[in-house]
């Protein structure tokens, strides 16, 4: 089997604005991260994936960038970004960063550029369609509310922006476009960084005809037809042009966001065989409660076996043949442990339960900021506090339909992006130590109870379970390459699998519920443990809630 760093490699994902504040503005930045790099060196991690810094209006919080060469003024300066780079190198840990390519900014001068006349150089540089008969070019959906089409007086006609209309689509036909974002993606890597995670990434092979679809969605989120804009054969043109016109030329780690990539789909997308990604981020197992109607709000109940069945299939599918990463969360989903474990009487036991998890299965392994710590889900009390712009765009749309903001309140609750998005609680202290200023974001109320510094005095914290098990899969290769096998898939309540590799093999127990178990594990291998690990301090013949059980040979 291949072997790379970035396979062994843990990832730490920062969103710069929640992580540390340095100047006392309200708003995390580059000096903050700087600041706080011993306590990411002290986890234990391997690489950070900087979410995007560039210069941006943050009409999506920089995912709207309207300079590749520049940082936004409220993160820093680029010689402060060097400096990260820097200290993160002296102290072995990887640098990537989020790029977005399938839009820019409407602020980008590319798009100032092409809006401005027909006869631009830049007209095609974006997606440009007439209106026939006053009706909008096609009845797609935008992720953020609304169509995809946005009218354009100047020019009489409409741009597209598959998310808000300040982020107007790029036009990857063309081909002068593709190069010129290919040296910019050249003149970071030649600054050293390590990577890309590469931001809706399927999006640059949707196909331009825009075939009008059966049932569009224009309550927001989800509008896009997947069938249309998702995985198309040409994605894999332009993922194999990037390749060779860049990462091939440096020794680098690239992770493409493609949320409804098929195990078969990602054969190709990462395929050992294939020069396009090394992994990707698929949202299999990150949709599994979302209701059938399309709008990402929408909740249905699951049971465990569908989880355990998604992820046991996605490694049969890939397992010495292609590459994926491991996640629970990140800054567009709630917090792990209020969706998979249980934020109240078990945070403790089940925030450790689902870092066994991760630390224990195939694939490259991401924890997002805040998730090492056990944070949860904060409660918004109305619209006003929240920041960002889907539920801007949703929720006014819902009001418009004439549903109160409380109503609005209780659907989006426990799935808007705010929720992972609150500052990074650090201590006790005033803003729980993020900012002397008043946060851009509410700070979650219950940072006195949840924070950094407490945990790292407590050998029992969810922070050192963390290091423990960070280091664990650092000394087992098995976790890593090993293969994985799912016993009794059938079962409720727990998640059991073995993770087999040569000599080295590993065993895992997981209770995902707050039941009190009886269990005898029948294995076709004998499980006399050399070392057993547990979230629990003392060992039991029961299986105890939320217990994660270890055991290694
Ligand atoms: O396509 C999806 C589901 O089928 C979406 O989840 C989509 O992949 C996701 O919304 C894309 O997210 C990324 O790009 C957005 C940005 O708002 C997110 O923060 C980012 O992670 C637009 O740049
Ligand atoms: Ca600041």
């Amino acid at each position: 089997m291949e072997k790379h760093w970035w396979q062994e490699s843990i990832v730490y994902q920062i969103y710069p604005r929640s992580f540390k504040d340095s100047n006392n503005d309200g708003i995390g930045d580059i000096n903050g991260i700087i600041e706080k790099i011993d306590y990411i060196e002290d986890l234990g991690v391997d690489v950070i994936w900087l979410c995007p810094v560039y210069e941006s209006p943050n009409d999506d919080n920089g995912y709207d960038i309207s300079d590749y060469y520049n940082i936004m003024p409220e993160f820093g300066t680029i010689d402060d970004w060097d400096r990260l780079l820097n200290e993160c190198h002296k102290r072995n840990i990887r640098l990537i960063m989020d790029l977005v390519i399938n839009h820019t900014s409407d602020e980008h001068p590319w798009f100032i550029e092409s809006r401005s006349s027909k006869e631009s150089k830049y007209r095609d540089w974006y997606i440009w369609r007439k209106s026939e008969n006053g009706s909008l070019p096609s009845n797609w959906g935008s992720f953020f509310g609304g169509s995809i089409w946005e009218y354009d007086k100047k020019t009489e006609e409409y741009y597209c922006h598959i998310f808000s209309k300040k982020q107007p689509d790029l036009n990857w036909q063309n081909s002068e476009m593709r190069n010129e974002i290919y040296s910019m993606m050249k003149w970071w890597l030649d600054k050293g960084i390590d990577g890309f995670r590469l931001d809706a990434i399927d999006f640059i092979g949707k196909d331009l005809n825009f075939p009008d679809v059966k049932n569009p969605t224009f309550n927001g989120v989800f509008g896009s037809p997947s069938e249309h804009t998702k995985n198309k054969p040409i994605l894999h043109t332009y993922l194999n042009e990037m390749n060779r016109e860049v990462f091939s030329k440096y020794d680098i780690m690239t992770v493409g966001e493609i949320a409804s990539a098929t195990p078969e789909q990602t054969l190709k997308l990462s395929g050992f065989d294939r020069n396009e990604l090394n992994m990707l981020f698929s949202f299999e197992h990150m949709t599994i409660d979302m209701g059938d109607s399309g709008f990402r709000f929408d909740h249905k109940d699951w049971k465990l076996p569908e989880f355990k069945k998604i992820f046991q299939k996605w490694h049969n599918t890939l397992y010495k043949k292609a590459w994926n990463s491991t996640f629970l969360g990140n800054h567009d989903f709630p917090r792990a442990v209020s969706r998979f474990g249980d934020d109240t009487t078990y945070r403790q036991e089940s925030a450790k339960m689902l870092a066994a998890f991760l630390l224990t299965m195939p694939g490259t392994v991401f924890i997002y900021q805040g998730d090492e710590l056990g944070m949860t889900n904060c409660p918004f009390d109305d619209l006003s506090e929240h920041r960002d712009v889907e539920i801007k765009n949703v929720s006014s749309e819902m009001l418009l339909k004439g549903m109160t903001e409380s109503e609005i309140i209780e659907i989006i609750k426990h799935k808007n992006r705010d929720n992972s998005r609150t500052p990074m609680q650090w201590d006790n202290s005033t803003n729980a130590g993020f900012s002397n200023a008043s946060p851009w974001i509410k700070v979650n109320p219950n940072y006195k109870e949840i924070n950094a510094e407490k945990q790292n005095n407590d050998s029992n914290s969810i922070l050192n379970f963390y290091k423990k098990m960070i280091q664990l899969r650092k000394m087992r290769k098995g976790l890593v390459y090993g293969d994985f096998k799912i016993i009794d898939i059938e079962n409720e309540d727990l998640f059991i699998y073995e993770r087999i590799f040569n000599n080295e093999s590993t065993l895992v127990i997981l209770n995902f519920t707050t039941k009190t178990i009886q269990y005898n594990i029948d294995t076709s291998i004998d499980w006399t443990p050399s070392e057993t690990i547990s979230n629990y301090a003392e060992l039991s013949s029961e299986i105890r809630p939320y217990e994660a059980r270890i055991l290694l040979k």
